[in-house]
């Protein structure tokens, strides 16, 4: 053993160790309990960044802590390597793009080696290969079997000068990120997965993950498929054969209704203008809408505007003739894209009508039994009131005029109960090339054929050219469109669109449980006993899409007999952001930004910046505040670098320290300092123990009670109370304070008496406990460290990442110690109370004075003073 810490020289000696032996590589095994540790596959873009770290670090103390329970840990990695930076990289830079992707997974993977991640790397996948996107053409064709997969015309952002579809942050701002023509939208036709279909069942699916999930999550997920239960109400048109179905949730307000809006996208507004004087102007002010429409959801604030069509319908409750108009504020998306306006019970509705002079009538109550007359209404009221002026309706709690109406509308086949969702369809084509081909062959006389599943995979060309111009570069590859029909043998062409890369993230962790397999996406055994997915980690920025995608994605595969569970995911871990310092220099009125490695900071001891400026030429730049690492604020961390610097050990203990896990991680290189004393600290406690501890006597069990003196008591009590809280930390991934626990114990025995060359059994036995139990709790947060000082304590015969060592706590020896203290009253002895060391000198003051015996001698007295020696004594002075 060196004197002296080496974490260059530890590191490499176990990542090269864990690797020949094959140490974290787990299979199936019925005799030992499966746990899945999963941490969200990352795209390649180049490089890690100490925001993946953060996220990997999180899933090893985890695996860690599992196999050092006894666990059977499957902890995999993989790539999400199909996407757009690939193909921005091959139009701008003319890089192949699978080139480009793998020589980035190669880095990537270097650094997570370098990292020492204990990841099985025999299931390593990487979505962009054949063997992996064979699979989501599979599924591709069981959802078309099955009617789930589908095409229909929808929009997409559109350059006219370069006739491509873009992406919303090819778009942003209107303008097209290269040529800077106006951004366009342009119906086409896309594939959809019909997930709407699964509505029901993702609701129902969260009782299941309740508590595993983050709470916010969960209501993300709910607000984004947003049931609504209310009914569709068929308005006539006047004077045609056509019918308004509209989809309200308050149907006990139809006697209030003083218009129908419908979107200015409303199939039906054609025909309704037909013929009349006005059609010229209410279509062009309805273009004018859809024109200026927010690509994000209408709020609130949004300027009510409208137009009257000239047609009227008529209200199926009353009668009533009302006035048909386009409103901009009715989303074609959304239930039937047409709505009863009720200005007296929603906001919209009354600033239309205000804003346009439409009379109204009042429907209900206020909740204190007022009748406000309409031109008295200052806002619509949504609350669940009583009904006026609503027929045989009247005078009834609203939630029961709601179902009786509902009843009669659907007696009379003029509406029915009907519950409709947020959640749209999802639209999984793009009009790119890195991607998985949609399966699908276009042919003159069968139509629209399916690949037959044994001529998967539809491969990739392995050359196209991109201009970034014009449809998908994989439309310009002759040799990929032209094909044959599988359904008659005559010529075809090929679908040209791919798929969106949530389908490939959809599944990948099942994949992993079998990623081999060439008959199958996976064997549905092994899937059986690896899934559900024990821990899953990553960023809350998927709460929505990823996240409820693979829940559909597990319910299909469900119904077609791969999986038995339906939640894929039993807990997910939402992990913060990490922030660094901005440094910059303002030139004139543009920022530059420069990269912490290259600046020299000078701090007080608080950390406050004293000064700070650029190594390379001492120009002074200013510090910014603490940003989300990016790259264009140029302040992210090269893990490498720290790796170089301090070792990947201190890294990964620092960034687990620094901060609670769903905080953000405010990077400081300071802090990583502080990792690497402690580490040394406690090399230091090794290295003074190794020798006495491997060539003296090797008891095993516990000295007997006459040899245990205070000290070693006092030990003994601390090392099992840290092992008590650090198992309870981890099940509640509170790392910061298991972190924190492991150096009180390291504190502990740091100023543990007893010598190491002549200690007697009993300390030897203490310390050995001690550290042991140290160095293997240590093992999730800086595993090389652990195995290194686990063999210096002469383990060598079992390695710590081979077997079940994680320590077991004794009650009996964590129970805080008990100490008795002496209460006087004026200066003699009445009492004696039961405290421990850290009971505060107020619990010890209060529960003296509140002794019976005690209250014997002061009551009636005035309490002058009560002296508290901590842990001695109380001394009450009366007179
Ligand atoms: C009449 C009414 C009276 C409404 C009242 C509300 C209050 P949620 O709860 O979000 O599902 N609506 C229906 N389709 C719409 C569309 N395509 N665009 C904009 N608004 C639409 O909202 C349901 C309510 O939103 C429906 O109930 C309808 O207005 C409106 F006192 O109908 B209501
Ligand atoms: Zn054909």
């Amino acid at each position: 053993m060196d004197e002296k810490y080496f974490p260059e020289k530890i590191e490499e000696k176990w990542q090269k160790h864990w690797a020949v032996t094959g140490a974290f590589e787990a299979d199936r095994d019925d005799q030992r309990t499966p746990f899945y540790c999963l941490e969200m596959l990352p795209y390649p873009s180049g490089y890690l960044h100490i925001g993946h770290v953060r996220n990997y670090a999180i899933g090893e103390a985890l695996a860690w802590f599992k196999r050092l329970q006894g666990f059977n840990v499957l902890h995999p990695f993989g790539w999400d390597s199909f996407g757009q930076p690939a193909e921005q990289a091959a139009i701008k830079r003319g890089i192949n793009p699978r080139e480009w992707t793998e020589d980035n997974i190669e880095h990537m993977r270097a650094q997570l080696k370098r990292i020492g991640v204990s990841y099985d790397w025999r299931r390593e996948i990487a979505a962009h290969t054949p063997e992996y996107y064979k699979w989501d053409q599979w599924f591709f064709l069981k959802l078309y079997e099955r009617g789930l997969a589908y095409k229909k015309l929808s929009e997409v952002n559109w350059c006219p000068k370069e006739e491509t579809v873009l992406s919303n942050e090819q778009s942003s701002g209107g303008v097209c990120w290269r040529c800077g023509a106006s951004v366009e939208k342009k119906g086409i036709n896309q594939w959809f997965l019909r997930i709407t279909d699964y509505a029901e069942r993702l609701l129902d699916g969260m009782k299941e993950i309740e508590g595993g999930w983050p709470d916010r999550v969960l209501t993300m997920q709910r607000n984004w498929i947003g049931r609504s239960a209310g009914a569709h109400v068929d308005f006539p048109v006047e004077g045609s054969e056509m019918k308004i179905t509209v989809f309200t949730t308050r149907i006990d307000t139809v006697f209030g209704v003083n218009a129908i809006s419908i979107a200015p996208e409303h199939p039906m507004l054609e025909a309704m203008v037909e013929g009349s004087p006005r059609r010229g102007e209410v279509l062009a002010f309805a273009e004018k809408l859809k024109k200026e429409k927010p690509s994000g959801p209408v709020t609130e604030e949004v300027e009510k505007k409208g137009i009257f069509t000239g047609g009227w319908a008529i209200n199926p409750f009353s009668g009533d003739r009302v006035p048909i108009w386009v409103a901009n504020f009715v989303l074609i998306e959304y239930g039937t894209g047409a709505v009863m306006s009720v200005p007296s019970g929603d906001q919209r509705d009354f600033e239309f009508s205000r804003k346009y002079d439409l009379p109204f009538r009042q429907i209900k109550l206020t909740e204190d039994g007022r009748e406000i007359p309409p031109e008295a209404l200052e806002a619509a009221d949504e609350s669940w009131t009583v009904t006026v002026n609503t027929a045989g309706w009247s005078n009834l709690p609203a939630k029961e005029a709601n179902l009786r109406m509902t009843d009669y509308a659907e007696a009379q086949e003029f509406g029915r109960g009907s519950v409709t969702y947020k959640l749209r369809d999802w639209g999984i084509s793009r009009q790119r090339f890195w991607g998985a081909p949609v399966p699908i062959v276009y042919c003159d006389v069968c139509g629209v054929v399916p690949v037959p599943e044994k001529d998967l995979p539809v491969r990739l060309p392995e050359h196209a050219n991109f201009t970034g111009t014009g449809e998908s570069p994989l439309a310009g590859v002759a040799d990929f469109v032209n094909t044959t029909c599988p359904s008659c043998g005559g010529p075809a062409r090929r679908e040209t669109d791919t798929m969106d890369t949530f389908v490939d993230s959809s599944w990948y962790f099942f994949r992993y449980c079998d990623p081999r397999n060439e008959e199958m996406p996976f064997d549905p055994q092994l899937a059986a006993y690896w899934t559900p997915v024990s821990q899953y980690i990553g960023g809350v920025e998927h709460a929505v899409m990823h996240l409820l995608y693979t829940r559909f994605w597990t319910k299909f595969m469900r119904d077609i007999g791969l999986v038995e569970i339906e939640e894929p995911i039993k807990k997910l871990l939402t992990q913060g952001m990490v922030v660094a310092e901005t440094f910059y220099s303002d030139d004139g009125d543009q920022k530059v930004y420069f990269n912490p490695a290259d600046i020299a900071v000078e701090r007080d001891d608080k950390g406050r910046v004293i000064s700070a400026r650029l190594i390379e030429n001492e120009q002074m730049v200013t510090v910014g505040p603490f940003e989300k690492m990016s790259k264009s604020k140029n302040n992210g961390v090269d893990p490498d670098d720290m790796i170089r610097a301090y070792g990947a050990d201190a890294v990964r203990l620092f960034i687990l320290f620094a901060a609670p896990l769903d905080n953000d991680l405010r990077w400081q290189e300071a802090g990583i300092e502080g990792a690497v004393r402690f580490l040394r600290r406690v090399y230091g406690m090794v290295w003074r123990w190794q020798k006495p501890l491997s060539e003296g006597p090797q008891k095993s069990s516990a000295p007997a009670v006459e040899e245990v003196t205070t000290e070693t008591r006092a030990l003994r009590r601390k090392t099992h109370q840290t092992i008590a809280r650090v198992t309870d930390d981890f099940e509640d991934f509170h790392f910061n304070t298991s972190v924190a626990a492991l150096m009180e114990l390291s504190n502990a025995l740091g100023e543990f008496k007893a010598e190491p060359r002549s200690a007697s059994d009993a300390e030897m036995f203490a310390a050995r406990e001690a550290l042991e139990a140290l160095v293997v709790m240590l093992a999730p947060f800086a595993p090389h460290f652990s195995e290194e000082m686990w063999q210096e304590l002469g383990h060598s015969a079992g390695l710590l990442s081979d077997g079940p060592r994680w320590p077991r706590v004794d009650e009996e020896l964590a129970r805080k110690e008990e100490l008795e203290i002496a209460v006087q009253v004026n200066g003699k002895l009445r009492s004696r109370i039961r405290a421990t060391p850290d009971t505060s000198e107020e619990e010890l003051r209060a529960t003296a004075l509140a002794d019976e015996k005690v209250v014997g001698f002061t009551s009636g007295r005035e309490i002058v003073k009560v002296i508290v020696v901590p842990q001695r004594l109380v001394n009450i002075v009366v007179r």
